[in-house]
């Protein structure tokens, strides 16, 4: 099996698929437009990965970033915490419930590590490298390095949240870093989705918004 550009098939290359959960797809608690649309492509770059990684965001009940949380707040208002500014959010992604399991149509046997991110209960973590007080790491960095892998193409939800933070920190961690943008949705609130593609193309991300190559066969 190669490409012609051998794009993705080396074995430095790892697809990195964010949390693609029914949280995050239409009927969810935190459903981000049409985000169920990019599971076939998806599950279309997953099967040409030599390596699959996929992230989960999973949340213990009355997280700090719940705006349930917060008497008196409501969800999308940003509040001042202890680490910086948070986006309050409807509750989502609470570990164990139908809402944090991965879309149904997900092809996830193939996955060499399931990440999860967000489980302590005073920190949110947007990226799958750095929680959002930007010290804790989750040691996805560490993982990747000790298997050789520097390379990563990166796909899921939200573009302008999970994704973009997890771009930027995988860039910085010195990974060599594309988002497959045909292989994201975007939450796209307050002109997120704006700021999250100015910021990854100031920080060395590459922006792939093609469909990649054609499936193998
Ligand atoms: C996400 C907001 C809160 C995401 C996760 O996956 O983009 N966004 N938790
Ligand atoms: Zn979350």
């Amino acid at each position: 099996m190669a490409r012609p550009n051998g794009r993705y098939l080396d074995d430095d290359c790892a697809l990195i698929i964010i949390d693609l959960q029914n949280d995050f797809c239409p009927g969810g608690a935190l459903a981000v437009p049409k985000g169920d649309e990019i599971v076939p492509l998806v599950n279309r770059l997953a099967a040409e990965f030599p390596h699959v990684v996929l992230t989960q965001d999973w949340h213990p009940s009355g997280h700090l970033s719940f705006a349930s949380a917060h008497p008196g707040r409501q969800p999308f208002e940003v509040i001042e915490l202890d680490y910086g500014t948070q986006v309050l959010w409807p509750d989502h992604c609470v570990q164990g419930t139908r809402g944090a399991e991965f879309h149904p149509a997900l092809e996830v046997a193939k996955a060499e590590l399931v990440l999860r991110k967000g489980f302590r209960k005073a920190i949110d973590s947007y990226s799958a490298f750095c929680e959002n007080d930007r010290r804790t790491p989750t040691g996805l960095a560490g993982y990747l390095r000790e298997r050789q892998i520097r390379r990563l193409w990166l796909c899921g939800l939200a573009t302008d949240y999970c994704v973009a933070y997890s771009a930027i920190d995988g860039r910085a961690a010195g990974f060599e870093t594309t988002v497959l943008l045909a292989a994201c949705r975007a939450i796209d609130q307050a002109g997120s989705l704006e700021l999250a593609i100015r910021t990854m193309q100031q920080s060395g991300v590459v922006l792939d918004d093609g469909t990649g190559p054609p499936p193998a066969g």
